[in-house]
């Protein structure tokens, strides 16, 4: 049976050429700095951002955890939106190993948020409140069905955090899927942000890894707390090798996945029972929601798991798909008639 997994794009797995340079790469230990495939990957990350320097981590979410934390001292507030993945999907990690107080604002449905917003939402000199210390965006937003966040608005947050004397950190998991679908060098998008993470893991399809990147300063503080919340590595250079392949060679497909998103956003809208706003779907991330009562969520997500066709509910009523490497045309299409029939 054909299997069709659209819950993410952490599902894929490494490519051929990315396990032969896992079989191949030089290594060495990275909690002394000694692992060379690392400090490449580093090196070439910080290069593609124009930014001092990067840091290699295990995940998505310690990067953003270790980003905060470097950012802000316990009792100090960030400002994010509240859609955010730093707020929704990293078990308040901020706030709780950080003591950092977590202020959101409500997320449009492009995933900006309104700079009036923020800037109503940054503390004053009051003494009851705590100090404000940073903003964080996300692009690609992903619960703002992949919303890709224009060079032009992290511009003007970031001019605003300047103003303010406020840090601004990118939460880029999938910082390339925003610069394939707007068409601009992913530099553009990290020009104006004080620290960025983006990700190998997602639609690049490496096994494991993120990367932090930012000012030589902010790098090191943040290579000592990676050290602290247990996360320095040793013989690395092995999953950074994928990373480097990841680099060299996934980042110019994002393309074919924006392409096949619209094709399965095109395809189920209209189908009875199902919602999409197909004019949304600017990169890999869709969002669906039933509107039928002929059956429920369950039932929906059992036929088509039986059929081999896999989504993520995201809400009671809601399910993401995700399209990424390893899924063709054929595949969408294939999605798009075992959903119909679902739904029959
Ligand atoms: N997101 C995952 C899930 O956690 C929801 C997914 O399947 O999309 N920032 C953003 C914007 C993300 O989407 C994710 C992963 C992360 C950070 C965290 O990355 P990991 O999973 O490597 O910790």
């Amino acid at each position: 049976m054909r299997t069709v997994d659209l819950r993410s794009d952490t599902v894929t797995e490494p490519t051929r050429r990315m396990r032969k340079s896992i079989g191949e790469a030089p290594v060495g230990d990275d909690v002394f700095g000694e692992d060379p495939t690392v400090r490449r990957l580093e090196r070439s990350s910080s290069e593609l951002v124009e930014k001092e320097a990067a840091l290699f981590v295990p995940s998505g979410t310690m990067g953003n955890l270790i980003s905060v934390l470097c950012h802000c001292q316990r009792g100090e507030e960030v400002i994010l939106g509240d859609q955010s993945h730093i707020f929704l999907n990293e078990t308040g990690g901020v706030c709780a190993l950080g003591g950092v107080v977590v202020h959101t604002v409500p997320n449009e449905q492009d995933g900006t948020i309104s700079i009036p917003r923020i800037e109503a939402a940054i503390r004053g000199s009051d003494i009851h409140q705590p100090l404000t210390k940073l903003i964080c965006i996300e692009n690609t937003h992903n619960r703002c069905s992949g919303a890709p966040i224009s060079a032009a608005y992290t511009a003007e947050v970031c001019g605003l955090a300047q103003k303010r004397g406020l840090a601004v950190h990118l939460d880029g998991a999938r910082l390339f899927n925003a610069a394939c679908a707007l068409k601009v060098d992913p530099k553009e998008l990290a020009r104006d942000v004080d620290s960025l993470l983006f990700c190998f893991s997602k639609g690049l399809a490496a096994p494991v890894g993120s990367v932090i990147c930012g000012n030589r300063e902010f790098i090191e503080r943040a290579r000592k707390v990676r050290k602290m919340l247990g996360g320095g590595m040793r013989q690395c250079g092995v999953i950074a090798a994928a990373g480097l392949v990841a680099l060299e060679e996934m980042t110019t497909r994002l393309e074919e996945d924006h392409i096949n998103a619209r094709r399965l956003a095109e395809g189920i809208d209209g189908i009875p029972g199902l919602h999409v706003d197909t004019s949304l779907v600017k990169t890999n991330i869709l969002y669906a929601d039933l509107v039928a009562d002929t059956l429920s969520c369950k039932e929906l997500l059992d036929v088509l798991e039986s059929s081999g066709v896999r989504i993520l509910q995201t809400g009671p009523a809601r399910f993401r798909m995700v399209t990424h490497y390893g899924i063709g045309a054929e595949d969408i299409d294939y999605a798009v008639e075992t959903i119909r029939g679902a739904l029959k």
